[in-house]
């Protein structure tokens, strides 16, 4: 009887110890990923979607801390830190993205896709992840592209119909050199600025003017200091959602999958979230105050067109007509 016991005990022993043991040797890894919006911006809400999927799929072995309003440093400082290995992940627009793999500009010439069905199914196609690929020589991975949306001008001084009004206007872009040429070309004052440091600049005047697209503008409270928005439609922003290699490396294959799947399909839940601000939230800026104009877009594409002229020889003719969309 008592040989039978101490036989039960040893057997229910190992299994505890071998579980306590496994659970020990079974760490948990924790990712953190950073961007530079609101946390009531569709980035940190797929971001949060994206870190409870990681969870479920690899059984709480990893987890992901998601950083935003620039917490973890702007757009190029977040890219080179995923380049050295001091930043796990994140979520950018491609512009600045050109200043690491100018394979990215083609993304950034005015009115190159004219709708957001069109331009998912070219980055989200051959021509997209050939792009996303030529950053891997960079150190950097890119899982899939998520969405920031279709760019609009907003500004503090008058309301802006035509590319004609626009002259002089002290305009923040972002630091992306095709962004600055489409504004010079209509006689606007780009200034190249990272996201953080935008509000501001926009509160003291230091600006009178940015562009970005709706979700944007509404999260980041743009309209206590912008009163104008012309919804321009001028650059589309994809979002590529980027890991460092030298940490994606150090990743089983069972977890590298897990993750790749988490962000595709996190990308679709935050595309339907820029989708639907997009749609709703112009009623309400409306309603606190800001004058919202539609605008000819044919003749705004027609104005920023030398832009093409200009670049065709660095992104290559047929790059162009292969991502323009028809
Ligand atoms: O990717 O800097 C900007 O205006 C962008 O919209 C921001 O970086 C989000």
């Amino acid at each position: 009887m008592l040989k039978r016991a101490a036989m039960i005990f040893t057997v229910v022993g190992v299994t505890v110890l071998s579980v306590a043991v496994g659970n020990t040797l079974a760490k948990t890894t924790t990712l953190k990923v950073g961007h530079v919006l609101a946390p009531t911006h569709p980035y940190q809400l797929g971001l949060e979607k994206f870190s409870q999927l990681v969870d479920e799929k690899t059984g709480g072995a990893v987890k992901v801390d998601v950083f935003h309003s620039s917490q973890l440093g702007n757009e190029r400082e977040m890219i080179e830190g995923l380049q050295l290995g001091t930043l796990d992940m994140t979520v950018v627009s491609t512009a600045p993205l050109s200043g690491f793999s100018s394979q990215f500009l083609v993304f950034d010439l005015p009115y190159i896709f004219k709708t957001p069905k069109g331009a998912h199914s070219t980055v989200d196609g051959p021509v997209g992840e050939e792009i996303l690929k030529t950053l891997e020589k960079k150190g950097i991975i890119g899982l899939a592209y998520w969405e920031n949306g279709f760019r609009h001008v907003s500004n503090s001084r008058q309301e802006l119909k035509q590319p004609s009004d626009a002259q002089g206007l002290k305009i923040r872009t972002m630091e992306n050199k095709i962004h600055m040429a489409s504004f010079k070309v209509i006689d606007a004052d780009p200034t190249p600025m990272a996201f953080g440091e935008l509000f501001t600049a926009l509160q003291q005047k230091t600006v009178d003017a940015q562009e970005n697209p709706v979700p944007v503008f509404y999260t980041s409270n743009f309209f206590e200091v912008q009163e104008y928005l012309s919804l321009t439609g001028h650059f589309y922003a994809a979002s590529p959602f980027l890991v460092s290699k030298a940490v994606w490396k150090k990743l089983p294959a069972e977890h590298q999958q897990a993750i790749r799947e988490a962000a595709e399909q996190a990308r679709d839940f935050e595309r339907d979230l820029i989708a639907k601000m997009d749609k709703e939230l112009v009623a309400d800026l409306v309603s606190k105050g800001v004058t919202v104009s539609e605008v000819d877009k044919n003749e705004w594409a027609e104005a920023m067109s030398p832009v093409y002229k200009e670049y065709e020889k660095k992104i290559g003719k047929e790059t162009i007509e292969e991502v323009r969309e028809k």
